[in-house]
């Protein structure tokens, strides 16, 4: 077949290192980027083949988010802007790792056992971040689409969230919205306007936002909208990539996980702020108080947040939704107990990764969910999507009722429901905020988290560990899961797991305690013991 001979020239100038294996990780194949350019004509290829099997345009996102700059990777999208199943994750495993000389068969492989018609036609939607490398890797996916006779539309520089809503835009006839990043703009914009009219009395100060744009393509993109906010939100942008590195001290991650300010920042004690990640998918809050000290409002906080606003319009909407939050392990205890005690809302655990947590949130009406890293959004059902627009619409209900129901539909308007968006999450969070009147003090104060620290230990091979529980508990290897147990005893409201990054060559450790000093500690020994029962390589660990 000509498509075949077309794949074997194009991917010799697309070689695959011989013996080099990558696995499809949390989020994609992710690893320093000299290693990734075979990875990319062939993801162009897998997206082509989901193409054609789907019916459906595919999404490929060049872009390794929070890792540093000289990494990068790559997502694949799935027709309503969702993650690639798991079945597809084994396949791109598969055809990564083919080596050169076996990878048609690879290929032929696939086709015959997903029964692929090969003349059914193909689109694939490529985007990049800012990466050094991107732009190279993005033609590689190019190349592969083109190889296999498929059509692609490269939407170039795009935050992560973006390119999953054009997906998603293409395969609902732009019933979802118009697939252009001016449209994203104009819907996202027009649904936060629309719900900051029910804000009395906001003032300027209230409408001012300091963002952290990690030095990548969210501060582009935030740039790129701010005419569309008509100065409803008014934004002080730090760390735009026009001198800083990529993810370098700042940004999401580093926010969260450092527990401090990112470096490049300006802001005066009591002032609202949000970092972003890489790729814009992830967003995380924070402030300094009088004191100086630093306060983080964390994915569980947003999922918080918003969930109470979402509830309370039920509520006044007279509206019978179920309603949960879907959260990871790293979930702050406090944030728990608040949600399941006090707020009464059903709370999901899931393993880490946003294609996990939002297949668990599909099960409800409205599904809200987050990592504590920041990463998450809101889903509503089209049964409870149809329910809002039907009272909304009704002539006969009452004004109250109404009012709560275009409220909730604004809210859907400015979400992206396909995956975890920065943007979106920061125009809802605002909104939020605004229509109640709260400030950010107010917010932290719902709950308070307790202490907790992250840390990493490198391993010789940390498929050494394996997980069970929701990644809470270990099984192997031997006796680590024992020890780990032995010492969260030894402190107080204790809790600790560890489990293998799937973007990093590391293993995470979490431990949360009744104080800092606990936490820090508690995380300290069960790194040291992590590298000595699951191969530790370098020095040990050092107390903090
Ligand atoms: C990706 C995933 C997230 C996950 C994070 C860290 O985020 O999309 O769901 O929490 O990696 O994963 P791990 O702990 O396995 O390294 P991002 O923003 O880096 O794409």
């Amino acid at each position: 077949m000509a498509q075949f001979e077309e794949v074997s020239k194009q991917s010799s100038q697309h070689p695959k290192p011989a013996g080099l294996v990558l696995q499809y990780g949390t989020a994609g194949f992710r690893t320093n980027a000299k290693h990734l350019d075979h990875i990319m004509f062939r993801m162009g290829l897998l997206a082509t083949l989901r193409s054609k099997k789907t019916k459906a345009t595919i999404g490929v996102m060049v872009t390794a988010s929070h890792n540093p700059e000289e990494d990068n990777g790559v997502k694949l999208i799935d027709p309503m802007g969702e993650m690639v199943t798991p079945a597809w994750e084994g396949y791109a495993t598969q055809l990564a790792n083919a080596e050169q000389g076996d990878l048609l068969t690879a290929l032929k492989d696939i086709i015959e056992k997903e029964n692929i018609n090969m003349s059914q036609e193909a689109n694939v939607f490529v985007g990049k971040d800012t990466r050094s490398s991107s732009a190279s890797l993005s033609q590689a996916v190019l190349d592969g689409v083109s190889a296999l006779g498929g059509h692609s539309k490269d939407y170039g520089l795009v935050t992560t969230p973006q390119l999953h809503y054009m997906v998603c835009c293409q395969n609902t006839q732009g019933k979802y919205g118009e697939a252009t990043i001016e449209g994203y703009y104009r819907k996202l914009c027009q649904a936060f306007i629309q719900l900051t009219k029910n804000a009395s009395n906001c003032t300027d100060d209230q409408k001012h936002l300091s963002v952290d744009g990690a030095n990548g393509i969210g501060a582009l993109k935030v740039r790129e909208m701010e005419s569309h906010l008509r100065r409803e939100l008014q934004i002080s942008l730090f760390n735009d990539g026009s001198k800083g590195k990529l993810n370098h001290q700042c940004g999401a991650d580093f926010v969260k996980v450092q527990q401090k300010l990112p470096t490049g920042i300006n802001i005066n004690p009591g002032e609202r702020c949000c970092s972003f990640d890489g790729d814009a998918d992830r967003i995380v809050y924070y402030y300094t108080d009088s004191d100086g000290q630093f306060h983080l409002l964390d994915g569980d906080k947003i999922a918080t947040l918003i969930s109470t606003f979402l509830k309370e319009l039920l509520t006044k909407a007279g509206l019978d939704l179920k309603i949960a939050v879907v959260q990871t392990a790293y979930a702050n205890g406090s944030s728990t107990h608040y949600l399941e005690d006090t707020m009464k809302v059903i709370v999901r655990c899931t393993k880490t990764g946003v294609k996990h947590l939002h297949h668990a949130a599909q099960e409800f009406d409205i599904g809200v969910y987050f990592e504590a890293n920041g990463h998450g959004t809101v889903l509503f059902s089209k049964a409870a999507e149809e329910k809002i627009q039907q009272l909304a619409e009704d002539p006969n209900m009452n004004d109250e009722r109404k009012r709560a129901a275009r409220l909730l539909q604004n809210t859907i308007n400015v979400i992206n429901q396909t995956v975890g968006d920065a943007i979106s999450d920061m125009l809802l969070i605002e909104a939020i905020l605004a229509i109640r009147g709260m400030t950010v003090q107010q917010w932290d104060a719902i709950y308070s988290d307790l202490p907790n620290r992250q840390l990493k230990v490198k391993v010789s091979d940390r498929r050494v560990i394996d997980t069970t529980d929701a990644e809470r508990r270990a099984v192997s290897p031997a006796g680590l899961q024992e020890a780990i147990d032995t010492l969260v005893k030894k402190h107080r409201l204790a809790r600790s797991f560890v489990r293998p990054s799937g973007t990093e060559d590391v293993v995470r450790v979490y431990a949360e305690a009744e104080t800092q000093e606990s936490a820090d500690a508690l995380a300290h020994e069960v790194s040291l013991a992590v590298y000595r029962l699951a191969g530790g390589v370098g020095d040990e660990p050092k107390p903090l």
